[in-house]
């Protein structure tokens, strides 16, 4: 089936063997936080700032120990070059609050990275679950004593950052995702945001290696209980980012319903040296449904690789879904964020681009629908043999939640 495949695809002027090779290089950042409905392992607190998982499978990693198991298990069966994606919240045998956390605190994972094979780690701060989250608040919030464990977080964050990319021999993504905003419309708009780029530049003013750590900012346009006013919101992360130096990271569940993220990621290579994502599947609101091989991400895969930006644009995963068995969910977003790449590197962009530039309108939507029903497929099974990951993988989830999670 292959070899027929390889032979349609190249009459089309394709060829799978460089797409082949060039997709098990494309680095997807996988996010620890599927495995345990980003509970943490600080006892931080229940889930909070806006962002939910709803279900209650049964087998959620409950430790350390049981996260590496299903991190594992899970990964075995994901095809491609693997990034970890950690929080802070995942700080091992922490005795300390957050804004004291060290590199030793995350030296099992650094360990355990390694042992997988990983092409390296990156890192978020975690400004939410915790009790220092006043009135909602994180770095934006009028009380000094908030907003200042909130900086000392961050720049305890960069330490570890610098420390995972010294150890993994790679750049490490540090993300700073906060959680504040406001229900109901705001008597003022401006001193919080005010206050939070202070905090930016207090992060930022720390010593830390810029050539090691990437720092992104992640804005969104509301959350659930935050739905009038979101202090770090896109205009307000994007210039904070043009003028700093620093990278944009897009989540395509952050945004209204009817703008794509697809379409932002060529405006912002047109600036930034470097793209971060967050790919998750919103449905309705920011839901972090699982990513399925949709339409949306083939669109964003393209943009990726048509751009020749597959250096420039971390792609990192995020979704959490406690309603199916979790380790399912994690494989089958991983894989369809690959098999949509895979779609983006089998279209000779050339030639459409070409057709674009001549006006020849008629004939790029031709060509382009002539590309669906390409067998796809069949290269697709190729990649997965060539990966040594299992087609079915469900059997084997099956099986590990009977021996496992079942038990937990
Ligand atoms: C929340 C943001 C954020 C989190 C993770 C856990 O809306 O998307 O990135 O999902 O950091
Ligand atoms: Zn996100």
């Amino acid at each position: 089936m292959y070899e027929q495949a390889k032979k349609e695809y190249a009459a089309y002027g394709v060829d799978t063997e460089a797409a082949l090779k060039k997709l098990k290089e494309i680095p997807v950042s996988v996010h620890c936080w599927q495995g345990d409905d980003v509970v943490g392992l600080d006892g931080g607190g229940a889930l909070s700032g806006g962002i939910q998982t709803t279900g209650n499978y049964k087998g959620r990693a409950r430790n350390f120990g049981e996260l590496k198991a299903d991190i594992e298990k899970a990964f075995s069966f994901m095809p491609g070059t693997k990034r970890l994606n950690l929080h802070a919240s995942y700080a091992v045998g922490a005795d300390c609050d957050r804004d004291q956390y060290e590199p030793k605190h995350f030296a099992e994972w650094v360990k355990f990275a390694k042992k997988l094979g990983l092409q390296g780690i990156d890192f978020n701060p975690t400004m939410f679950s915790h009790k220092n989250v006043k009135d909602g608040l994180t770095l934006s919030s009028p009380d000094e004593n908030i907003r200042r464990f909130w900086v000392r977080h961050c720049k305890a964050c960069l330490k570890i950052a610098e420390y995972f990319a010294s150890e993994m021999n790679t750049h490490c993504l540090m993300n700073i995702w906060i959680p504040d905003g406001f229900k109901d419309v705001p008597a003022d708009r401006l001193t919080p945001r005010l206050r939070l780029k202070k905090s930016l530049d207090e992060i930022l003013s720390c010593d830390y290696d810029r050539n090691k750590v990437v720092v992104a900012v992640e804005s969104k346009v509301f959350g659930i209980g935050v739905e009038s006013y979101t202090v770090g919101s896109n205009e307000f992360y994007q210039n904070y980012a043009a003028k700093n130096d620093i990278c944009c990271l897009l989540d395509n569940g952050h945004y209204h319903p009817l703008e794509y993220v697809s379409d932002k990621i060529p405006a912002l290579l047109a600036f930034y040296d470097r793209v971060a994502l967050h790919v998750t599947r919103g449905v309705r609101w920011d839901s972090d449904h699982v990513v399925l091989f949709e339409d949306e991400l083939k669109e964003i895969a393209k943009e990726i690789v048509r751009n020749n930006a597959t250096e420039k644009v971390l792609i990192g995963l995020d979704y959490f879904d406690a309603s199916i068995n979790r380790l399912s969910a994690w494989v089958t977003g991983q894989r369809a964020m690959q098999k949509a790449l895979l779609y983006a590197l089998l279209i000779d962009h050339d030639r459409l681009k070409k057709l674009q530039d001549n006006a020849d309108f008629t004939a790029l939507m031709v060509k382009q629908e002539e590309g669906k029903d390409l067998p796809f497929g069949a290269v697709w099974k190729e990649y997965l043999k060539r990966e040594g990951a299992k087609e079915d993988y469900l059997s084997e989830i099956r099986a590990y939640e009977k021996e496992e999670l079942l038990k937990r």
